[in-house]
């Protein structure tokens, strides 16, 4: 997606605001739970830190990344991240960070994904590639309210490995997608390591909009529900061109999470 137009300060505080202050309408829900899917070491979970350092203003890091993870899964459990918003207060959405996808029988297994989305898996549960959760289990939870279910979808995936990406993992990203769509569930996906992906995006985040080699890319989802983002990952600082990309693609989030919920 290209925002470009809304590269303003004044704009980029008003999505700031918005973000912060927003509260789902439907009080059967907390919080909008957005569920993070992708490949290993895509940067699922440093997007969770990006968005919380946006919303600080400073780079935080609760969720753990790893740099070498090269083989396996960093993220091993399913674990939900609330966003704090300082003094004891957190904004009214939710991240469910997940293991990451691999080729083969490898990384989460596409039926885990699948029953965390109807809310069936429980906070904590340890993601095992060898055995799909199952009724009954301690963390399997038999009657998930609508806040234990997933109101948007996120597929998160490196920018710079998209053309490189074995049909075993776009198959099992469209099992997903189709279950989910099925469920109606708004999905949307991000780009990340647009830094690496392209020359001369690193000198100026704002031209990776530009880059007609990213905007080709795509996941089988709407050009339009596609996101570019550089997580926050070597910055010691967050700074206003960064925060926008990952706002623009928060808000969508925000706006997609909030409409399903308002049809259930
Ligand atoms: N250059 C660059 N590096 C990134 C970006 N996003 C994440 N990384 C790096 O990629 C590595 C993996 O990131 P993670 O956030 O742990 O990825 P993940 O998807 O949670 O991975 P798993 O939990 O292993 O499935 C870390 O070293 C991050 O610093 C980005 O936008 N640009
Ligand atoms: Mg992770």
């Amino acid at each position: 997606m290209f925002c470009s137009s809304f590269f303003t300060f004044d704009r980029h505080l008003r999505i700031h605001d918005f973000v912060k202050s927003y509260k789902p309408q439907n009080d059967e829900v907390g919080s909008l739970r957005i569920l993070l899917l992708g490949p290993i070491g895509a940067g699922k979970s440093s997007f969770i830190n990006s968005v919380e350092s946006v919303v600080k203003g400073r780079i935080c890091g609760r969720s753990l990344t790893d740099a070498a993870s090269a083989g396996s899964s960093y993220t091993k459990k399913y674990k939900t991240y609330q966003i704090n918003k300082g003094s004891q207060s957190h904004c009214s959405f939710v991240f469910s960070d997940t293991m990451g996808l691999e080729t083969g029988t490898g990384g989460v297994h596409v039926e885990d994904i699948k029953l965390a989305l109807k809310g069936h898996v429980e906070e904590g549960y340890q993601f095992n590639p060898d055995r799909q959760l199952t009724e009954g289990d301690d963390s399997y939870n038999s009657f998930p309210s609508l806040s234990d279910k997933v109101h948007v979808l996120v597929y998160v995936v490196s920018a710079n490995s998209i053309n490189i990406m074995p049909d075993d993992m776009f198959n099992k990203m469209r099992d997903v997608r189709l279950a989910a769509s099925e469920m109606e569930i708004p999905q949307l996906a991000i780009l990340t390591r647009v830094d690496e992906a392209c020359s001369g995006v690193q000198e100026d985040i704002h031209k990776m909009y530009k880059s007609r080699h990213l905007k080709e890319r795509q996941l089988g989802i709407s050009e339009n529900c596609i996101f570019l983002v550089k997580n926050y990952t070597s910055e010691i600082e967050t700074n206003d061109k960064m925060n926008a990309h990952i706002l623009c693609a928060l808000r969508q989030m925000i706006h997609f999470g909030e409409d399903f919920v308002n049809n259930q």
